[in-house]
């Protein structure tokens, strides 16, 4: 008997990519499952937050010197626990904490899986009611399974992510998440409490309109950097430009507009920063994956950020990531203007 269902949701979907696997476990998908919960109940206080006590600053800092909200303790406290009961995750690494966790029971330390995730991506824009995100790479340990998950297990290069993904506190609240067979999103159905799949097999477009970049720090650019930027504001047919600027300051809003809609998303070194402030492990890596899955490109200016080999949990890198063609653009003008510099 075949029954007519338009609606996938998260879980349909994960249950029946699995199906065409027969070696395969069921572990990831029980992994985006308790992803996908723990996403559930941050919505709820996200959409509250004007409401309850739950908004504005914690008065604490985090581990790199910046002020935690209230909601980013939720959240991390939500994503944490969720994983740590649940079947399939080993260990797991947050920007909110100073160190990985490693799950000291029998059924954690025989799961296969370590996840990485900053918890609440935009936190700035918590009480000003714009879009903020959750970003989360899974990674399949390298440490025996059985034993307690290891630092290496965390500091693994963005190319070895089994899946990555993040949810987008918007207009709708919705999760996209790519494996290597390809990127889908799913839009939360408040009515039933669940994300059913809406973005189908997203494919970044090779150019679009939108290039998304601080420009308040513009002076404080390497040079290249700044001529990309022109180019951005030219009218030229090869580029299709000028393009329009869009910055929220949530990178979970502008990548996730740009991934469907095709641009560019920049957040360069500054004079100041030489290595920019996004976290690699936590922001750059899933988003270069996702995107890099989707027909986009992601780097630091020079090598893709799916292979640099990350030294510190925290780390900090430069990062490009868009759509194809106009990362190629990107590259030749940094070459050029490079070649000018010497
Ligand atoms: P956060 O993880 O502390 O929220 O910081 C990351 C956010 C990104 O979402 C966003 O793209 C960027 O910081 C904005 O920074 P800036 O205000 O320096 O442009
Ligand atoms: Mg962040």
């Amino acid at each position: 008997m075949n029954v007519d269902r338009t609606i996938r949701t998260l879980d349909e979907f994960t249950i029946q990519s699995l199906r065409q696997f027969p070696q395969a476990t069921g572990e990831l998908s029980s992994l985006l499952r308790d992803i996908g919960l723990a996403a559930k109940r941050v919505n709820v206080e996200v959409n509250k937050a004007g409401l309850v006590d739950i908004l504005g600053d914690h008065g604490t800092m985090n581990v790199q010197g910046e002020e935690v909200k209230k909601l980013d303790i939720f959240a991390n406290n939500q994503f944490v626990g969720v994983l740590q009961r649940g079947i399939s995750c080993a260990g797991i690494a947050s920007e909110e904490l100073d160190d990985f966790v490693a799950f000291d029971d029998d059924i954690s330390k025989n799961s296969k899986y370590v996840c990485l995730f900053d918890p609440l991506d935009g936190s700035g824009n918590i009480d000003v009611n714009v879009s903020i995100g959750t970003i989360f790479a899974i990674y399949r340990r390298v440490s025996d399974r059985g034993t307690l998950a290891t630092r290496e297990d965390f500091l693994q290069k963005g190319r070895n992510q089994v899946a990555a993904g993040y949810m987008v506190y918007g207009s709708s609240t919705m999760m996209v998440y790519a494996t290597r067979r390809g990127v889908n999103g799913f839009t939360l159905d408040p009515s039933i409490g669940e994300f059913c799949l809406s973005h189908p097999n997203i494919k970044c477009p090779e150019r679009g309109k939108f290039y998304s970049v601080n420009h308040g720090n513009f002076f404080q650019y390497p040079e290249d950097v700044r001529k990309y930027i022109n180019t951005c504001q030219n009218k030229t047919k090869e580029t299709g430009g000028p393009y329009t600027q869009r910055y929220i300051g949530s990178m979970v809003a502008d990548v996730h507009r740009n991934l469907i809609k095709g641009g560019i998303f920049m957040y360069p070194g500054t004079t100041d920063k030489p290595k920019g402030k996004l976290r690699l492990l936590y922001e750059s890596n899933p988003f270069a994956f996702i995107v890099e899955v989707a027909g986009g490109k992601a780097t630091d200016g020079n090598i893709p950020i799916l292979d640099i080999i990350p030294t510190e949990l925290h780390q900090r890198t430069p990062l490009f990531i868009g759509s194809k063609g106009m990362m190629q653009d990107l590259e030749e003008c940094m070459a050029d203007a490079q070649k000018e510099m010497v």
